[in-house]
């Protein structure tokens, strides 16, 4: 008898950032994970993490909607149903559940580490096989000021923890913005590349703008400078520009992606498997932009550790990834609820090992952290 899932449980879980991450929407004190524990006929365990950015200011999930639309609609269409059969299941959630791919992509991570867990697979095994053990990952520097930004950087050059900086902007006045970056690309010169992240702040006559400046002060990629919605404009900004552009509010999936590429579109696009539904999804996204040229960047919601190791099972099967990636969300964590950290070393992060995942709970810290009304 094939197993089947049996029962599915979500955790919401405070954890506060070591510093306050602001981001032109919202500043965050705190990162809120929503932590999947999916238990299936034949003993074994899946987890998985859905996790979003300073409540609703992100998107149209918020943890407390994605742990209650888990409950309530999504966990209902997978228990009982056959673990094994993943492509099944997600299209099974697709055909009665729209939107919320947030939340499905930690049901999908569930699925996917349970499987591995009973193959004796990791993730990246069961998406194919993992081409690189050791993937790059950025630091943002987001305190909000320049000062501490640059020490900040600094620390982490020196530790060879990380060696490309995304400045996250569009909170304030365009020309302050642009002074704060410049300041911090000029104190780093070439130790390090910078890049900026817009989140869709500007319209695009201030990202013209804008981006005229930061192109001079020698930064390396624009991320999302205008509204997701805004293909055009994001077309148009990438043919005006040398700098390239990175798309990410943009592309959720392999459908936009397709969408964009197919405007004209070139730079590069910013993965996340909370944008796509999980790996698969956001893998699809890959395989479209690698169809086009474009050229990939494994993102990050901020999760914890255990969605950034799917996120990594996921980037790692690629062949080229022409940006790297920024794995970094367990670091802005002030604690954690693993057994075993990731390894962060040599500007880049390893692979963990499988079975599935190859992360543990630590389960005194989950009771911990878990909220306790939620
Ligand atoms: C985003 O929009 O890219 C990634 C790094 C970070 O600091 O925020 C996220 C979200
Ligand atoms: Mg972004």
């Amino acid at each position: 008898m094939s197993a089947v899932i049996d029962t599915i449980e979500t955790h919401l879980v405070d954890l506060p950032t070591i510093r306050p991450h602001k981001l032109s929407m919202t500043t965050m004190a705190c990162q809120t994970l929503v932590i999947v524990r999916m238990r299936h006929s034949d003993g074994i365990e899946g987890l998985g993490e859905g996790t979003t950015i300073g409540g609703l200011s992100y998107g149209p999930e918020s943890p407390e909607s994605i742990k209650r639309n888990i409950d309530t609609y999504l966990a209902p269409l997978l228990i009982g149903q056959p673990s094994a059969n993943i492509n099944f299941l997600r299209a099974r959630m697709n055909r009665h559940a729209r939107g919320n791919a947030i939340a499905k992509s930690a049901l999908e991570t569930a699925l996917l580490d349970a499987q591995g867990k009973r193959l004796g697979l990791s993730v990246a095994e069961l998406l194919g096989g993992a081409q690189r053990e050791h993937l790059p990952v950025l630091w943002t520097l987001a305190s909000g000021d320049t000062r501490k930004d640059i020490d900040e950087a600094f620390q982490r050059l020196d530790d060879r923890r990380h060696c490309d900086f995304k400045l996250k902007i569009g909170a304030n006045a365009v020309e302050d913005d642009v002074r704060h970056v410049a300041a911090i690309k000029a104190a780093l010169g070439e130790r390090a590349s910078v890049r900026v992240d817009v989140n869709q702040a500007w319209d695009e006559a201030t990202a013209v703008r804008g981006i005229a400046a930061l192109q001079d002060a020698g930064i390396e990629l624009i991320e999302q400078a205008i509204p997701a919605r805004e293909f055009a404009g994001l077309v148009r900004l990438s043919q005006r520009f040398q700098v390239p552009m990175l798309a990410d509010e943009a592309v959720q999936d392999a459908r936009d992606g397709f969408t964009l590429a197919a405007g004209g579109f070139s730079g590069a696009y910013a993965l996340k498997i909370a944008k796509s539904g999980g790996p698969c999804g956001a893998l699809e996204l890959a395989h479209v932009a690698q169809a086009a040229g474009i050229g990939l960047y494994g993102g990050t919601m901020l999760e914890g550790t255990l969605g950034t190791a799917a996120s990594l099972h996921a980037w790692a099967t690629l062949d080229t990834l022409a940006w790297g990636t920024e794995m970094f969300g367990p670091l802005l964590l002030k604690d954690d609820i693993v057994a075993e950290p990731l390894r962060y070393h040599e500007f880049g992060v390893e692979l963990p090992k499988g079975p599935g995942l190859g992360i543990t709970l630590d389960e005194d810290k989950l009771s911990h952290y878990r909220r306790k009304d939620g």
